[in-house]
């Protein structure tokens, strides 16, 4: 029975990769926010049919949005903005807590759990055309983790 369903996905999955060689955005989430604050860190999951690269994103709820990345410096994790993130042909990259994550900056009100944020990312395909992806954004508590 396990053996079974596997199979099915693997199935289902090569179909979708072979009908659209696109990219998908998946499971999108932002940190919520509290009064004041002017970040807040956007989640999901990316797959790539192809060879592609993320460039950035923008977003009606903030002014900008930086990917960034963590990096050890010391003892103490930081993150840094990198102007791209590779998404290789067929692999899902996590933007998660403690990883990558697209920030959204000097946002323009608080973000209230539930809400819904509209991003669209730009993501440049292996011929360097630049292709836009529309994901909506749940909003999660301020404490939420990682898991979904
Ligand atoms: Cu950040």
């Amino acid at each position: 029975m396990r053996m079974t369903k596997a199979l099915l996905g693997w199935v289902l999955l090569a179909a979708a990769a072979a009908a659209h060689a696109q990219v998908e955005a998946r499971a999108a989430w932002v940190r919520g926010t509290v009064q004041g604050q002017t970040t807040a860190a956007a989640y999901m999951e990316l797959t790539s049919g192809q060879r592609a690269s993320l460039l950035g994103a923008e977003s009606p709820a903030a002014r900008g949005a930086e990917i960034h990345g963590m990096k050890m410096e010391g003892n103490v994790m930081r993150m840094r903005a990198v102007p791209r993130l590779e998404l290789p042909p067929g692999k899902t990259v996590e933007l998660k807590p403690g990883g990558y994550h697209m920030m959204l900056v000097d946002l323009k009100r608080p973000l209230k759990k539930g809400d819904l944020v509209p991003i669209r990312l730009k993501v440049e395909l292996s011929d360097k055309t630049v292709k836009t992806i529309q994901v909506m954004a749940e909003v999660r508590e301020l404490t939420a983790a990682g898991d979904h």
